[in-house]
């Protein structure tokens, strides 16, 4: 069965660590297959096709595409790079039979690279490698290539992995060559060299059918649409098939519709062959990872292996005195049914019950991936409150584990001081430090996932920009030592009202404030940060008394600070664990659990009285 070959076909994923050029790369290769009319204007990082994507030049979600090149259909899919998103590239990659790893010239590779050269090898997908951005001034081609030696040699698992080719672009140019000295002109080695070491896909058309669903799509006209790649026989439209999901009897489905990938779209067929990737409609309560086999002989494949999540946080019931103001989605049963959802699509999210009734317990691989569900729903109309991210922990032989991450820095060596000062408090441990002559340093740490929490903030502020970070997790380790916190309390309002001038210049004199004149507040509502230790309840409602005197003109002069605008990434960076972001399409906002001021001196009190019991 296995000398069957679809020579018509190859499927490529395009892998790499956040930014190396993916996205630019799949523009390039769509470009010049003549994907597009002459002269269509088409843009740049047309892969990034959703909302969030654009705006933060991020991918998030894989994504397929196809080209043909000398009569052989090169079905693409695209992933992300950021480390959050690592559960879209192992759902992808047993689409794939080759994959594109992309090198930045000058960064080299980067946690990410590991992660996803790793998982292409465990699912023996056959590794070409590209290095990127290879016009950049300070491209250093030939040591990126022997870091790229070492990472194979460190991480195959077969002799053969060895064998790889390499080729050298600049995806953004749009050219490839095999060999740094050839004339750079345009992709086409990079077409020749995926004809050529990308196998053809395996599978015999006439065996009965079988294919794994890698991913979901929802179309309002076609309904549920399952997406993977046909691994042995034959999908035919009006097909009778078997849907075979996780331990559940199979049911049997009738295929309304089949699509493979054409460019950017999809079009309709009658069948496709082993070794295609398809788009199938017809089969409800389909779920990612389950077979769709022959009605006859239904045999289940593996389904797909996802890294457990290694951040969580609650969401629940908008809880604030200003619920159900802004949004239109807010009870329990909506917010529930969002969340189940999600996880049909979204496959290294999990989400479980709480003692709460209306509060989830939503999990992840990074702050990332939930924040960017947070803006997801909010966008959607939806109203809620989230909890700080915290690493999920485990028991292992009674002792609680946590994750541990590989965190690389890039930046000027001015800002050393402060980045280790902020590490070592929160448990990292230095394994590498480089400098060059131009003042730049790469520093690598090992850091539990708890210490990370906050630090893209940190780094923004002290870095003001000069530098870049990423992280991906290694593995579970023994929980061990305590992080220093910041210790710097925030001001709460004391009444709910208006915030006024004079009540938000008041508050400055206690540290800075977050909100405008003008803003309604309720009581329980952060409003600033404290410049000390605790929290200060705060009137900023509170108006100047009227008096004969005139204004002296020290008061007059007196203007407010401008006040702090964090995102709402830096928000869910910024509460502490008694504290909550309340979300709602049109604001966030920063509120303590416990709303009245008498309320959090008595249960400060009782966890003082529960610490002294302890002792
Ligand atoms: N100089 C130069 N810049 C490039 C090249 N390829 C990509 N870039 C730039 O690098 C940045 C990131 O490119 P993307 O294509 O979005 O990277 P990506 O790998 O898809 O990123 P993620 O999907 O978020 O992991 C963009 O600003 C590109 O313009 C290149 O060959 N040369
Ligand atoms: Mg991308």
């Amino acid at each position: 069965m296995e000398n069957h070959f679809n020579d018509k076909i190859r499927n490529l994923a395009i892998i790499a660590h956040v930014d190396h050029g993916k996205t630019t790369l799949v523009d390039a290769l769509l470009k010049q297959s003549q994907v597009f009319r002459e002269n269509q204007d088409v843009g740049v990082l047309i892969m990034d096709s959703n909302p969030l994507e654009r705006e933060r030049g991020i991918t998030i979600l894989a994504k397929n595409a196809s080209i043909t090149y000398q009569g052989v259909k090169i079905n693409i899919i695209d992933t992300p790079g950021h480390a959050d998103f690592s559960g879209e590239v192992e759902r992808i990659m047993n689409m794939a039979d080759g994959c594109l790893l992309l090198v930045d010239a000058v960064d080299g590779p980067m946690p990410q690279t590991t992660y996803v050269l790793k998982t292409a090898f465990s699912q023996d997908v056959t590794p070409m490698v590209v290095i990127n951005k290879t016009d950049r001034p300070e491209a250093r081609v030939a040591e990126v290539v022997e870091l790229v030696q070492d990472l194979f040699l460190e991480l195959a698992t077969k002799p053969e992995q060895l064998d790889f080719p390499v080729l050298y672009a600049s995806a953004r140019d749009g050219y490839a060559v095999a060999d740094p000295a050839d004339e750079p002109q345009d992709m086409k080695p990079l077409f020749d060299a995926i004809l050529k070491h990308v196998p053809a896909p395996a599978g015999d058309p006439d065996a009965p059918l079988q294919m794994l669903v890698a991913a979901l799509d929802y179309d309002n006209y076609l309904g549920q649409v399952a997406i993977g790649r046909v691994s042995r026989g034959t999908i035919r439209l009006d097909d009778q098939v078997a849907l075979m999901g996780g331990g559940d009897q199979p049911t049997t489905h009738k295929l309304d519709r089949v699509f493979v990938f054409r460019g950017l779209g999809r079009s309709e067929v009658t069948e496709a062959e082993a070794g295609d990737i398809v788009a199938v409609t017809g089969v409800d309560g389909v779920a990612i990872g389950d077979t769709i086999a022959d009605l006859e002989n239904a045999e289940a494949l593996p389904t797909i292996h996802i890294d457990e999540p290694t951040v969580e946080m609650t969401f629940g019931v908008n809880t604030s005195p200003f619920m159900g103001k802004d949004g239109t989605h807010s009870t329990s049963r909506t917010l529930y049914d969002r969340l189940m959802n999600e996880l049909r699509t979204n496959v290294s999210l999990r989400v479980e019950a709480t003692d709460a009734t209306d509060v989830f317990l939503v999990s992840g691989r990074g702050e990332l991936h939930l924040s960017i569900l947070v803006e997801t729903m909010r966008r959607e109309g939806f109203e809620f409150q989230v909890s700080k991210p915290e690493p999920v922990t485990k028991v292992v032989d009674g002792k609680v584990h946590e994750p541990y991450e590989r965190l690389n820095i890039t930046t000027k060596d001015e800002f050393i001081g402060a980045l280790t000062e902020y590490l070592s408090g929160r448990l990292a441990q230095l394994i590498d430090m480089k400098y060059d002559d131009a003042g730049n340093v790469d520093l690598e740490y090992l850091i539990p996932t708890r210490g990370l929490i906050g630090f893209t903030s940190f780094f923004l502020r002290t870095t003001r920009g000069n530098g870049t970070h990423s992280s991906a997790f290694v593995e579970y380790r023994r929980m061990e030592g305590a992080i220093k916190s910041a210790n710097a309390g925030v001001l709460v309002a004391w009444e709910a009202g208006v915030a006024v001038t004079y009540g938000l210049l008041n508050a400055q004199g206690r540290g800075d404030t977050f909100i405008e004149p003008g803003t309604p507040v309720y009581e329980g509502m952060i409003v600033g940060t404290h410049r000390r230790e605790g929290d200060i309840p705060i009137n900023v409602c509170k108006e100047k008394h009227l008096t004969n005197m005139r204004s002296s003109t020290a008061d007059i002069t007196r203007r407010l600070n401008a006040t702090v605008r964090m995102s709402l990434d830096e928000a869910l960076d910024f509460i502490a664990s008694d504290e909550l972001v309340e979300v709602t399409p049109q604001n966030f906002r920063l509120r303590k659990k416990v709303l009245s001021t008498s309320g959090r001196s008595r249960s400060r009190a009782n966890a003082a009285r529960d610490r002294a019991g302890a002792v």
